[in-house]
C-alpha cells in the first residue's frame, strides 16, 4: 500500500510550524508511519539551497528564486519524498508547489504557465493527496510574526505581497476543493486543531 502525501500551506506566521506536530501526532495515533519534512529543504542539498533562498542579505532575481525552489524540490522528491511514499509511509510536508504558485506566481508575479511547465518537468505526475491551507489575513498574522524578532528575505515583503500570496492560495483552493482544504487559522488554536482533526478524519474515511 503506497503512502499519502500531505502538505501544509499558508502565509507566514499563520501557524504551519505550530500545527505540523499536531497533524503528525494525529496521523500516528491513527496508525500511520509519518515522515515530517519541509520545503525548501528536506535533504542536505535542498537545505543548502534553503539557506541561499532565505538569507536576508543580497538580491535574488525572481526567476532565479523560482529555479532554485524547483532545484531544491527535485532533490527532495528524489531522495526523500518518493522513497518514503514507496515504503508506504505518509509524508507530511511544510509547504510544497502550491507555495511556488502563491509566492513566485502571486507574490512575485511570475508567469503561472512557466511554473506549470517546471512542475511537470520536476514532479512528473506527483501532486499532494491532501493540502491543508491555513488561511488568515496578513494583518492578522503580522503581529504573530513580529513577535519572533529577526526576519528573512520573504518576511520583509510588504503587506500587498502577502495579500497576493493569500489570494493565489485561495484561488487554487477554489479550483481544487477536494484536494486543498481551507482551515480558518484566524481562530484560536484549539478551534484550528478541531478543524484540522475533522478534515483529517474525512480524508481517512475517503482514502
Ligand atoms: N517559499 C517560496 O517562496 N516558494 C516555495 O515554493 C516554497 C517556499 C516551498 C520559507 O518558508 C519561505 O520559503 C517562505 C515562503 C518561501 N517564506 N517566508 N518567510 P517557511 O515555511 O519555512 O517559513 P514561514 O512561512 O516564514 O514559517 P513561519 O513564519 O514559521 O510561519 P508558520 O510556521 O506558519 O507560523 P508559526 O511559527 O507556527 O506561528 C507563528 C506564531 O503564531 C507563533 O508564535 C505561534 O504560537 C502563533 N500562533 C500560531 N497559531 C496561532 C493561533 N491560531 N492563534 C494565535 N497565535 C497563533
Amino acid at each position: 500500500m503506497s503512502g499519502r502525501f500531505v502538505t501544509l500551506e499558508g502565509i507566514e506566521g499563520v501557524g504551519k510550524s505550530t500545527n505540523l506536530e499536531f497533524v503528525a501526532r494525529w496521523l500516528r495515533d491513527h496508525d500511520k508511519q509519518v515522515v515530517v519534512t519541509r520545503e525548501p529543504g528536506g535533504t542536505p542539498l535542498a537545505e543548502r539551497l534553503r539557506g541561499v533562498l532565505l538569507e536576508s542579505e543580497g538580491k535574488v532575481p525572481p526567476i532565479a528564486e523560482l529555479l532554485l525552489m524547483f532545484a531544491a524540490r527535485s532533490s527532495h522528491l528524489q531522495d526523500l519524498v518518493e522513497p518514503a511514499l514507496a515504503r508506504g509511509e505518509w509524508v507530511l510536508c511544510d509547504r510544497f508547489t502550491d507555495a511556488t504558485y502563491a509566492y513566485q506566481g502571486g507574490g512575485r508575479q511570475l508567469d503561472m504557465a512557466l511554473i506549470e511547465t517546471l512542475e511537470s518537468a520536476v514532479q512528473g505526475t506527483r501532486r499532494p493527496d491532501l493540502t491543508l491551507l491555513l488561511d488568515a489575513a496578513p494583518e492578522q498574522t503580522s503581529g504573530r510574526r513580529s513577535r519572533r524578532g529577526t526576519e528573512d528575505r520573504f518576511e520583509r515583503e510588504a503587506t500587498d505581497f502577502f495579500r497576493r500570496v493569500r489570494g493565489t492560495y485561495l484561488d487554487r483552493a477554489r479550483a481544487e476543493p477536494a484536494r486543498i482544504r481551507v482551515i480558518d487559522a484566524a481562530r484560536p488554536l484549539p478551534d484550528v486543531r478541531a478543524q484540522l482533526a475533522v478534515t483529517l478524519e474525512q480524508f481517512l474515511e475517503n482514502t
